[in-house]
């Protein structure tokens, strides 16, 4: 192996041989402590330390960088103390994650590390959404994110890379290429020589580097970070390198032929590079010895330490709190002026308003910036705002959401227009993985509204009508809005902007145009989680949002004889349960109407909730009236078959004579 380590003060070399010899020696122990059972699995980088080691020390320290799982070595370079990483690997209290997430999961805004979810790909357009907050800042600092030679066959990474190339956002993204994806070799991964060669497809310049030898991974970590602080822009970062262990101590190593095993021991980047430094007698054998003694006995002493620290103490509520950032409502009243509006421009007042009042609100979508959206919702922002914070984005919903999550972690509250709520499967895992998840996990906020143009009525056939919410209440740490008048949707939009916490936010299509009414003109906001009680009667509770609440006014209208209570919950999660047991209590018959399908619609959870809540009150079934459980079909009369609208009136009068 070649070094060359002109240019690099001694102490600069001894250091980073102190920092590449600390993940090695963690690792050892690791590697004793787990066969004792006291943890439970280890994903060793043993092999692969000289490219956390050299990026994590060529990068300042305020600079994020994102590691995979076979990064220790991130997390030792940029000083995270050794006892809490230990309490985090025995999933301790004091671990970065109070024990509810494993090993190297976990992020830190202390020392500017953003951990990966165990999905690898979506780390990468996270780093996209740092680098764009940081350019948009202009501070000239640059981001960092690990992905392995596997996990660059995601979908994730060329969204993220796409992303990042056409906006010219600072990330260096490194690709550890070790040959393997767990056992599945490069040859049944990719077909491309290097990844390098990617570099042109995307338009952004791209090295291969040997990833075994520090000094080359430090210089040309540190070349890029100059240049990419200058002139942002990403580039691809190929490290080679091998993985001398298991993907995890379990899965063992036979799938790799002894003498590539053999070959890649003799590149070993610790004992070479102690080697060279020896050699080049800028360390003796003596400091060599001292070095390493020092380091075994802090690991040894802190591992000590968070063994004798106390478990976890089971907090049920603690368990429910953490998963939102705290938050009290905003309280801000409405004016007496109000002008009529539709729920489509009342949607947009409440947009325009929240980007006048956050200097730091970036919007993003596909074609919102000067074409408006094509709901037209965000028609004139680019005028009012600039391109920076009224963003079109290449079609990568994965990515956007990721870069949102990344936008918030440096600082930044989004908004991203789904075109089509339909088209949130093509961002689900980053939604469900990332937003949902990352505060319960470790205490970061993802302040991010999505917002979700939704349902059916307007002749769109399966791929552009479905309600979609129920997947969204099904996962806990998202917040579910869903308004069906004007003034809701503003008050709504406005607090779910405020709100740290990630929101979905459903806007229905064909409420749009055809729904208006008198809307304040002020910057206002509604509280989320409280419920609507639209009309008041004794007989029967109707329990509906969206679309649904306006079907059951209909029947109401013309039905003027039926004496029912109808609540529109307007925000699905927080839910309004005193609102809905109140009424059923009063009425003691309830119907719960929704366009959602009826298998696994919210619908099922609020029935079984007043069975379990108001039984005693109840003097008939609780009813579901919803759409037919097949996809939603295109032809008007399909369509209007397959809504419940024309159902609901008989349900409705069934239950009244039940
Ligand atoms: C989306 C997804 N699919 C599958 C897995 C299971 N898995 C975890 S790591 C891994 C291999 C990753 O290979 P690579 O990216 O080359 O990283 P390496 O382990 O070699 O460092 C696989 C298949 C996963 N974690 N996520």
């Amino acid at each position: 192996m070649k070094f060359d380590k002109s240019g690099i003060e001694r102490e600069k070399l001894i250091e980073l041989y102190e920092s590449i010899l600390t993940p090695r020696l963690v690792e050892e122990k690791m590697l004793i402590l787990l066969r004792q059972g006291k943890i439970s699995k280890w994903f060793s980088g043993i092999g692969q330390e000289a490219i956390s080691v050299g990026l994590t020390s060529a990068l300042h320290q305020e600079e994020y960088v994102l590691p995979m799982h076979r990064n220790l070595g991130v997390f030792t370079t940029k000083g995270v103390p050794l006892q809490r990483l230990f309490s985090q690997f025995m999933g301790k209290m004091n671990g970065f994650t109070k024990g509810r997430d494993r090993s190297f999961h976990f992020g830190t805004q202390d020392y500017n590390i953003v951990g990966m979810i165990s999905h690898l790909g979506p780390q990468l357009g996270v780093a996209d959404g740092i680098a764009l907050s940081d350019k948009l800042q202009k501070n000239g600092k640059v981001t960092a994110v690990f992905s392995g030679d596997g996990g660059a066959s995601e979908g994730d990474f060329h969204e993220a890379l796409n992303v990042a190339a056409v906006w010219d956002l600072p990330v260096i993204f490194v690709i550890e290429n070790n040959g393997y994806g767990l056992s599945t070799p490069s040859s049944e991964q990719f077909r491309c020589k290097q990844f390098a060669d990617k570099g042109k497809g995307y338009g952004m310049d791209a090295y291969t580097i040997d990833g075994n030898n520090i000094l080359e991974v430090y210089s040309a970590v540190s070349k890029l970070q100059k240049e990419l602080s200058l002139n942002p822009k990403p580039v691809i970062l190929e490290c080679m390198t091998f993985r001398m262990r298991g993907h995890e101590e379990a899965s063992g190593t036979k799938y790799v032929p002894k003498e590539l095993m053999e070959a890649w021991s003799e590149k070993d980047p610790v004992h070479n590079y102690e080697k060279y430094l020896i050699s080049e007698k800028v360390i003796s054998e003596k400091e060599v010895e001292e070095i390493r003694k020092e380091i075994k006995n802090n690991i040894n002493s802190a591992w000590k330490l968070a063994e004798q620290e106390e478990g976890i103490v089971l907090n049920p509520e603690l368990e429910i709190k953490d998963l939102y950032r705290d938050y009290s409502f905003s309280n801000i009243p409405k004016s007496e002026d109000k002008t009529e509006k539709r729920l489509v421009d009342a949607i947009s007042d409440g947009l325009r308003q929240s980007m006048d009042k956050h200097d730091n609100l970036v919007i993003m979508g596909q074609d919102i910036a000067e074409y408006g959206g094509v709901f037209k919702i965000t028609d004139g922002f680019v005028d009012q705002f600039g391109k920076d914070r009224v963003r079109n984005t290449p079609i990568c919903e994965s990515a956007i959401i990721s870069a949102a999550l990344g936008l918030s972690i440096n600082g930044k509250k989004s908004v991203m227009e789904m075109q089509f709520a339909d088209f949130v499967t093509s961002g689900f895992n980053p939604i469900v993985n990332n937003l949902a998840k990352t505060h319960y996990r470790w205490g970061q906020n993802a302040d991010v509204v999505v917002r979700m143009p939704t349902g059916a009525g307007v002749g769109a056939g399966p791929f552009h009508s479905q309600s979609n919410e129920a997947w969204f209440t099904h996962t806990p740490g998202l917040k579910v809005v869903y308004p069906a008048f004007p003034e809701d949707a503003k008050g709504l939009l406005i607090e779910s902007i405020n709100d740290p916490n990630p929101v979905m936010y459903f806007e229905h299509k064909a409420l749009y145009r055809s729904c208006f009414e008198m809307v304040s003109d002020n910057y206002f906001s509604t509280e989320l989680g409280i419920a609507n009680l639209l009309k008041e009667g004794k007989d029967v509770s109707i329990i509906s949002y969206g679309m649904g609440v306006h079907w059951a006014l209909d029947v109401l209208k013309n039905n003027p004889e039926i004496s029912a209570d109808l609540i529109d919950l307007r925000s699905l999660v927080p839910l309004d349960k005193d609102a809905i047991f109140n009424s059923v209590q009063k009425t003691g018959k309830v119907i719960v109407l929704h366009e959602d399908c009826m298998t696994g619609g919210f619908g099922a959870d609020i029935a079984s909730m007043i069975s379990e809540e108001c039984f005693e009150y109840l003097d008939a079934p609780v009813v579901r009236s919803a759409s037919l459980d097949t996809p939603v079909p295109f032809a008007a009369t399909l369509e209007e078959n397959f809504l419940p609208k024309q159902r609901f009136k008989k349900k409705l009068t069934d239950l009244l004579n039940y």
